[in-house]
């Protein structure tokens, strides 16, 4: 199920409504959500366009001619081949690569070591009890999903600090860890606990292995990425275009937003500056702009602007981007006051000016996530 509201996320030019033919609640499940995407897809009809099963093993860049070499893997075939192009736009996200720390124990453990990257189905972990490292979305929310479908227990340990929220009686926030034995996990406060299983809710990585040293972006995950100017064009070859690399609180429409100033630079509609230091300059400044901000809502504030900033200067279609920060703000509140409830709550679409419907059935309740069960009245 999404964790944060659908009306954050909803593309500018293919309303929930117009897909479903309806307005349907605010945090859908996966399928609901694929079933969405699928749609936008099929509208734009982009699969024509798309080379499937093509894996990109290596992009050149060609000083002489001023285009790119890319060496593709053609799956099928099982061939590889080269092919020249003028403009490459990496767009292969960053939330897949996990980050996997190694603790003491670990290979003694006897229970089952996973990253969130492989966490499919809560029902694995009912009865357990369960460690969760990490202290941002992705521990609350599998913490969460794991509550939900009847963990015995959930004890997160967090390395700086901890999330904070009104958790259920079997949830607890520890300290970090420090080793584990065949099962049982201990603490940097001396306490330990018993575990089944551990769940490694500790990010992902930017991973580009297609790329080398001079084409590939190198940053941290936050709002302001290192090396791209207005967050897209990479600095160091300006040809070169990134999609989606910044941290999110925004995501589908921004995507979108930055694809489509990504097409019009292309198509020479907007002018990248020539001047490196320009360039640069413009990525100091933004990155200056995010440390000024003290908190998430700042934070929001900064995305929201700056997918405005993009939207000004393309013909995506515009939308009260202001009103999609204002449903995450509702969004961050009601997750403080129950932060297994505020699944709960429905906000406007930003898009259509409806509000959504208040779902059926509370979220704590609703065991059955298919697409059917959701959609029904
Ligand atoms: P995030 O948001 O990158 O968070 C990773 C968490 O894992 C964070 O709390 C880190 O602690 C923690 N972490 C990282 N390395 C370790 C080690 N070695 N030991 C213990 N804890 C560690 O990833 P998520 O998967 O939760 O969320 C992904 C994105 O989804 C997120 O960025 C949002 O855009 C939505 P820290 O807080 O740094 O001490």
């Amino acid at each position: 199920w999404t964790n944060g509201p659908k009306e954050g996320l909803e593309f500018a030019d293919y309303s929930f409504e117009e897909h479903f033919g309806k307005q349907i609640a605010s945090y859908p499940p996966r399928a609901v959500m694929v079933d969405y995407i699928e749609g936008r897809v099929t509208k734009a009809g982009v699969r024509d366009w798309i080379r499937f099963c093509t894996t990109i093993r290596m992009v050149r860049y060609n000083e002489s001619k001023g285009n790119f070499t890319i060496t593709a893997h053609d799956l099928k075939a099982d061939r590889m081949y080269d092919e020249e192009f003028d403009n490459v736009i990496v767009a292969s996200g960053h939330f897949s690569v996990p980050n996997v720390p190694e603790y003491p124990g670990f290979d003694k453990f006897n229970g089952r070591v996973l990253h969130a990257h492989d966490f499919r189905d809560a029902r694995e972990f009912k009865g357990k009890d369960l460690l969760l490292l990490g202290s941002s979305y992705s521990a609350e929310d599998i913490g969460s999903q794991c509550w939900k479908y009847g963990a015995k227990t959930i004890t997160v340990a967090y390395r700086n600090a901890p999330m904070g929220f009104k958790w259920p009686d079997n949830w607890k926030e520890v300290p970090a860890l420090e080793r584990v034995d065949e099962d049982t996990a201990y603490f940097s406060d001396g306490t330990s606990k018993k575990i089944d299983a551990i769940i490694l809710c500790t990010g992902y990585k930017h991973h580009f292995p297609f790329l080398p040293d001079d084409l590939r972006l190198k940053t941290a995950n936050r709002l302001a990425a290192a090396d791209l100017y207005k967050g897209v064009v990479y600095v160091h070859n300006p040809k070169l275009f990134y999609l989606g690399m910044q941290d999110q609180w925004f995501t589908f429409n921004m995507f979108d937003a930055q694809a489509w100033w990504v097409r019009d630079a292309i198509m020479g509609r907007l002018a990248i500056p020539t001047d490196k230091k320009v360039l640069t300059k413009d990525v100091e400044e933004r990155v200056a702009h995010e440390d000024a901000g003290k908190d998430a809502h700042d934070a929001i504030h900064y995305q929201g602007e700056y997918v405005k900033e993009l939207i000004a200067e393309t013909d995506y279609p515009s939308f009260d981007v202001d009103g999609a920060c204002e449903a995450f703000f509702e969004w961050k509140e009601h997750k403080k006051a129950d932060i297994m409830a505020f699944r709960n709550h429905a906000y406007k679409s930003v898009i259509t000016g409806t509000m959504a419907p208040v779902h059926h059935t509370p979220w704590k309740d609703a065991l059955e996530d298919s697409m059917e069960s959701y959609l029904k009245n």
